[in-house]
């Protein structure tokens, strides 16, 4: 049932929404950028993309639907100031296409966006598929100028070695780290990320973070930049001028 109002929703586009959320410098505490994050407005409320992609994913919809979330965040982020980027989940099926190259760059093309400006978030369990075509795939989108991030990073089942073997330019420190990162644990996978990004010449930034006491303690270890409802929950496009406005 869901399936096939997902299918009417992706035909007609009417009921798919992107949300925002805003990265944060620390430095100078402003916003240097957005997350993509999609929402379906279905007549009954809102349906998650937790319960949703899934679906997607099992019914051939993720590639179009990954198309439309690409396409419609470019040129948002073509009404920003330039300096801000615009960040996009990939789910990994979407790389089983073997279109998914040249769909990406011909929506760079037909949009304008300066490639620099986006960033494709993968998350580990990427790594775990055809590990050749995923490095080619990566590689292409990076020679388009096109950032690479790694999204969840510490989830997985062989982070370290996924840091060394493809090529990221950011790596986004799982929520789980910060939300509980009083816990020694948590500190000291949080600085060793840190550290190892740093020596890798590679950008990282925290996820999850929800309260003033956790973005002082991370910009005390050096975090540069940062993610989570303490800056901002995911705002529809119209608040985000407003979020602009703000410095913390
Ligand atoms: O926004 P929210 O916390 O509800 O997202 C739930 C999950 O859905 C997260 O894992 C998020 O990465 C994923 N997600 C949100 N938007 C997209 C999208 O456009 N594409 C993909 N592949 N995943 C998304
Ligand atoms: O898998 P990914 O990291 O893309 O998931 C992003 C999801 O995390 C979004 O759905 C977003 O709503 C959620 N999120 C972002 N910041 C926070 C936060 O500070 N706390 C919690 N609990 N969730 C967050
Ligand atoms: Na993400
Ligand atoms: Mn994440």
């Amino acid at each position: 049932e869901m399936e096939i109002s997902l299918r009417a929703a992706v035909e007609n586009g009417a009921e798919l929404e992107l949300f925002y959320q805003p990265f944060v410098e620390a430095d100078r505490g402003m916003v240097s950028g957005f997350e993509a994050l999609l929402r379906w407005r279905r007549p009954g409320g809102m349906v998650s993309p937790g319960e949703f992609i899934p679906i997607a994913e099992d019914v051939g919809l993720m590639h179009p639907i990954g198309l439309w979330v690409l396409r419609t965040a470019c040129l948002q982020a073509m009404t920003w100031p330039e300096h801000l980027t615009v960040s996009v989940n990939l789910s990994p099926i979407q790389f089983r296409n073997v279109d998914l190259f040249r769909d990406i760059r011909a929506i760079v093309e037909e949009t304008g966006i300066e490639p620099s400006r986006l960033q494709l978030e993968v998350t580990e369990s990427l790594m775990l598929e055809n590990a050749d075509a995923i490095l080619a795939t990566l590689t292409d989108l990076r020679s388009l100028g096109i950032r690479i991030s790694m999204d969840d990073f510490g989830t997985g089942y062989s982070s370290l070695g996924y840091l060394t073997r493809y090529p990221f330019d950011k790596v986004k420190i799982d929520q789980s780290f910060v939300r509980r990162m009083e816990m020694s644990q948590n500190l000291a996978v949080i600085r060793s990320v840190i550290n190892l990004s740093e020596a890798l010449g590679i950008a990282v930034i925290a996820e999850g973070v929800e309260t003033e006491e956790h973005y002082a303690a991370l910009k005390a270890e050096g975090c540069p930049e940062m993610q989570g409802y303490h800056f901002s929950r995911p705002v529809p496009p119209s608040d985000i001028p407003a979020v602009l406005m703000r410095t913390y």
